[in-house]
């Protein structure tokens, strides 16, 4: 970090987004723009990772080290650039599709190893790349250019898989509200271990205008007095009723990431005390 101020220009590059006029993901794209420039991340200490779908060309407008790479892998090149060069702030981005149905595999160890990244989904509920297809977090019974008579499958909350999976720190947000996304992100950047936010950001080419239409009244805040400690109280917020999308943090608990665990059990090994703080570790592997 830097005491230099940064803004949201800073971090832009040329290329302009090639989204639909009306995709949730713009606003998603300021958001992060927002949070960099909030926390004064110096653009070479950031890489922003992604797989592929329309939201894995975040990077690319993203004026940080950035890497669009494939579908389904934005996890495991995220987690080794994190251990090779773990001084990067590292921020993997993609879709529903990518993080959760190709790349549901990855999601879950990333989550169990609790790797030290910032990982935000943009979950429009639908592959919309590839034009139109049910994916894991399409809602049981929506018509869509797979499931032509209604979707047979349940769709499943990324939160509640989060939780379950082990991640120390779990948020929703919704992509309309770009100041409530970015304080979430900049929490997630800043958090120590796995941090996962799942942005619910409305595809307006194949949900058409009725998906923003719907989720936006439904949308509330975290109640104040909500225990983000508590597993079971975390859950309650995931898979909620039709007519409720809670967001704000639902649950934050920090444990040793997986960098401080093979610190850990290198200085074991070699019989040496284990370093006391998060700088210390960092010196070590710089
Ligand atoms: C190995 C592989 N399988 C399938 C594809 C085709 N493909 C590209 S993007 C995509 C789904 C994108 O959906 P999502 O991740 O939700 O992103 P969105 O476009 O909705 O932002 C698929 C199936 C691919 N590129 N590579
Ligand atoms: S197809 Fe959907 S997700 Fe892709 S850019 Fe267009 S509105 Fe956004
Ligand atoms: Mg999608």
């Amino acid at each position: 970090m830097t005491t230099e101020p940064y803004s949201v220009q800073d971090y832009k590059t040329d290329l302009k987004p090639v989204w639909c006029p009306g995709c949730g993901d713009f606003a998603v794209l300021n958001s992060v723009y927002r949070a960099l420039a909030d926390l004064k991340i110096e653009p070479h200490e950031t890489v922003v990772v992604s797989g592929i779908g329309c939201s894995s060309r975040l990077p690319g407008y993203v004026d940080t080290y950035g890497f669009n790479s494939l579908h389904g892998r934005a996890l495991p090149i995220a987690t080794g650039t994190k251990l090779a060069a773990p001084n990067l702030h590292v921020i993997a981005v993609g879709g529903d599709g990518d993080g959760l149905a190709i790349g549901g595999n990855h999601f879950m160890h990333a989550a169990r190893r609790n790797v030290d990244l910032a990982y935000f989904i943009m979950d429009n509920e639908i592959y919309g790349l590839t034009k139109g297809q049910a994916g894991p977090t399409t809602p049981h019974g929506d018509k869509t250019k797979s499931t032509t008579y209604g979707n047979p499958d349940t769709g499943i909350d990324p939160c509640n898989l989060a939780i379950a999976l082990g991640a120390s720190w779990v948020a929703r947000a919704f992509s309309g509200d770009v100041k409530g996304t970015t304080e979430l992100m900049k929490t997630a950047i800043t958090h120590h271990g796995f941090a996962f936010l799942n942005i619910i950001s409305p595809c307006v080419t194949w949900r058409g205008d009725d998906q923003t239409k719907l989720l936006r009244p439904k949308v509330r805040p975290v109640p104040a007095d909500h225990d983000r400690t508590d597993r079971e109280a975390a859950m309650r917020f995931t898979n909620e009723s039709d007519d409720r999308l809670t967001v704000g943090i639902l649950f934050a608990s920090p444990r040793a990431s997986l960098l401080d665990e093979m610190i850990d059990m290198r200085e074991r090994a070699a019989g040496v005390a284990m370093p006391p703080g998060r700088e210390e570790i960092l010196r070590v592997f710089a």
